[in-house]
């Protein structure tokens, strides 16, 4: 049995920005990086806010980290030993991310002997305003220690500082600081307490921006003295409550029920796979992150492109969370699907309003959504490296596939859980006024009996403004069928001129067949581009950070793509094509695909599983598991830092795992297993909820059984 553990041994100064990724900790109502409790807003430390947006000036509005609660260190006869200055003897960093806990160790050499400082913390999940840590000190000789422990308010912003008045204080054993933002008024407020385990002088001190713990104590050589610290984070948007008093709880107990609650998750989420531990290990280690990020008791609420791991993308959600991260959370916890959903319902007013901005009709999504279906993308999205002036693109105004996307999205949930009643709470409004924008994208050339779209920025976003996108187009389609599917379930007066639009949209829109050879133009004129390698395209760059799309990009005028675009219509609508022609695509785009999005590789892992060629799809799915696992992912487009954790790419893995690689398909209202195992693999197993039923699936060389167990 592999243990769920991730190890740092040695500290690596240039692995702080990674490692504040990788170690990251959550529970859906905020993610604390995995920085160190020393660290400040230099290393990156972050506690970073679900859904808390605000504008500071003319930049760009992004979500808000909390004042830090978690900051630590230690002095010894006076001296600060802290890292990254205090160069350390031995460090260790680990994430136990079976329980959702975060640890290290530290020992310094000092004048005197050695120091040992570990710490272990976590996010509970099952007090989701709490942060519990444990600090634990040591040194091999006599001395005098000081433990100084605060909540440090003056936090890591890209686009801050948000927070335009603090207050901090201290009553009765609890220490507040509060940020109020300054676009929107919200207050952010930590509270925390502290418990020590021996006698020890505590005096408090508050500044500007923050409040600190003195706490000062004589060591007794091999001796190890502990403070218990329990923090409270919540804000003036809450829609539910802390549980309990922080002054009468316990780390030990809450510790017992945070473990708990993740073994509740991992009974349903967990997938063995018998025989390659490493994809084991790196699948559930993306599930980890996925349950971290999850929206839980929030209403309306959804995960932004980087998760909680920082203000990275404006904290603003895409179309990976209904393409790439629902599938997860469909099959094992329902409910957060759901409300990832009610998030675009409560946002639908947001989407009408872009729609009009663009003289559209119906509902088009914001690109980059915040709250209230704001939209955060600008027409200026990447900065230029060499001028430093923002790039005009085209993300906001041309990603139409975004509306799509949330009907794609929609039906995967309402097939797998029969939860129709979800279509009377804003859901059909939301499907039918996104079929409208789509019919009023529509363009009829004079001699031409179909529809077309034109102008359009497809998932590769190097080529801009191409005309009839076949994945746009084919998304299109499926839009204006789920439309008239609803309608004709549930009819209504108000939708009767709609019909007859709608199924001369779905009739007549243009969908590109393949070609002679079986490829699938991805637009109007693509084969005519240059033709030439991802090699030779990457090898025209002046500057490593350079962007590659846009008017001049190095990929705007030759065949690369960025990412998945004809091979992501394909795996969603595989029943239109035969084998032939899907890995005939496959073959022909995934040479000239630069995967430079991490949403990439598990569409074509998951195609390859449908072309039945799982050594090929093993390892584009191993690249999507171990996203936030390798070192050295993209890190900038133009000068814009868009570093961070990669949920869509964790979303993406789960799903080749399961709809690629074990085959899950329903057919017939019925779940069946058609598996594709790669050769490594001599088996697998986990669980899947489908349409409230609990099912176990078991899958041994090749041969698949489905069973229910509740
Ligand atoms: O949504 C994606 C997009 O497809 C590619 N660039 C990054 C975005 C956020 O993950």
């Amino acid at each position: 049995m592999i243990d769920f553990i991730l190890t740092e041994k040695n500290f690596d100064r240039d692995n702080i920005p990674w490692n504040g990724n990788r170690f990251l900790t959550g529970n859906g109502y905020f993610g604390i990086r995995g920085t160190l409790e020393e660290y400040t807003k230099e290393n990156m430390c972050a506690v970073n806010m679900a859904g808390i947006y605000d504008r500071a000036g003319d930049a760009w509005r992004e979500t808000v980290n909390a004042p830090n609660p978690l900051y630590t260190y230690v002095k010894v006869n006076g001296k600060k030993y802290a890292l990254p200055e205090n160069e350390p003897v031995s460090h260790e960093q680990k994430l136990d991310f079976e329980n959702g806990l975060h640890s290290r160790k530290t020992v310094w050499q000092t004048e005197k002997g050695k120091i040992t400082v570990k710490c272990e913390r976590f996010a509970s999940m099952s007090r989701r305003h709490l942060i519990a840590m444990r600090y634990t000190f040591a040194s091999d000789f006599e001395c005098d220690a000081e433990i100084i422990t605060g909540i440090d308010g003056d936090v890591w912003d890209i686009n801050g500082p948000h927070f335009v008045k603090m207050r901090t204080g201290y009553e009765d054993g609890v220490n507040y600081v509060t940020g109020v933002t300054g676009e929107k008024n919200i207050f952010v407020t930590v509270r925390d307490t502290v418990n020590a385990d021996f006698n020890a002088a505590s005096e408090t001190e508050n500044t500007e921006k923050g409040v600190y713990r003195r706490i000062s104590f004589k060591v007794e050589s091999q001796k190890e003295y502990s403070v218990e610290k329990i923090a409270e984070i919540t804000t003036s948007e809450d829609d539910f409550e802390p549980q309990g008093e922080i002054t009468e709880m316990t780390y030990t107990e809450l510790k017992a029920e945070h473990t708990a609650a993740w073994a509740r998750i991992w009974d349903i989420s967990k997938i063995t796979i018998d025989g390659d531990d490493e994809a084991m290990y790196a699948l559930n280690y993306s599930i980890y992150h996925l349950n971290c990020i999850a929206p839980r008791e929030m209403k309306g609420k959804s995960i932004a492109a980087r998760g909680l791991s920082g203000q990275v993308y404006k904290g603003a959600v895409f179309w990976d969370t209904e393409m790439f991260m629902i599938d997860y959370y469909i099959h094992t916890e329902p409910q957060i699907a759901k409300t990832l959903l009610q998030y675009r319902i409560y946002t639908l007013d947001g989407a009408r309003k872009k729609a009009k901005e663009y003289g559209l009709k119906g509902a088009y999504y914001a690109w980059e959504s915040q709250d209230g279906g704001y939209e955060g993308c600008s027409d200026y999205n990447v900065t230029d490296v060499f001028t430093k002036r923002p790039m005009r693109t085209h993300f906001r105004d041309k990603q139409y596939h975004v509306s799509a996307a949330i009907v794609y999205g929609l039906m995967k949930y309402i097939n797998a859980t029969g939860d129709y009643d979800i279509l009377n709470e804003g859901a059909m409004d939301m499907a039918i006024e996104c079929a409208e924008f789509y019919r009023s994208l529509l363009i009829k050339k004079a001699d031409e009996p179909y529809y077309e779209i034109h102008d359009v920025v497809g998932p590769d976003e190097y080529h801009e403004r191409v005309n009839n996108n076949a994945y746009t187009n084919r998304m299109a389609k499926f839009v204006f069928d789920t439309a008239l599917e609803l309608i004709d379930k549930y009819p209504s007066d108000k939708y009767d001129g709609l019909k007859p639009m709608l199924k001369d949209s779905s009739e007549n829109i243009f969908i590109r067949k393949p070609d002679e050879n079986g490829i699938i133009e991805q637009f109007d004129g693509y084969f005519k581009l240059e033709d030439v390698s991802v090699d030779e395209v990457r090898s025209r760059l002046i500057d490593p950070k350079e962007y590659w799309g846009g008017a001049y990009g190095v990929a705007a005028d030759t065949q690369v793509i960025k990412q998945a675009d004809v091979v992501a219509m394909l795996s969603m609508f595989k029943d239109d094509y035969t084998t032939e022609v899907m890995a005939k695509n496959l073959e022909y785009y995934e040479p000239r695909t630069e995967h430079g999005s991490s949403l990439s590789a598990c569409m074509y892992s998951l195609l390859s599983c449908y072309t039945n060629n799982p050594e090929i799809a093993y390892p584009m799915f191993m690249k999507s598991a171990k996203a936030d696992l390798t070192k050295g992912g993209k890190e900038w487009a133009g000068l814009v830092y868009i570093g961070g954790t990669h949920p869509a790419s964790a979303g993406g893995a789960w799903i080749a795992a399961v709809k690629g690689f074990a085959g899950i398909r329903e057919e017939n209202g019925e779940l069946i297993c058609k598996p594709n195992l790669p050769k490594k693999w001599n088996g697998m197993r986990f669980k899947l909820i489908y349409k409230n039923k609990l099912y176990v699936i078991e899958v041994q060389n090749n041969s698949g059984a489905v069973m229910i167990i509740t």
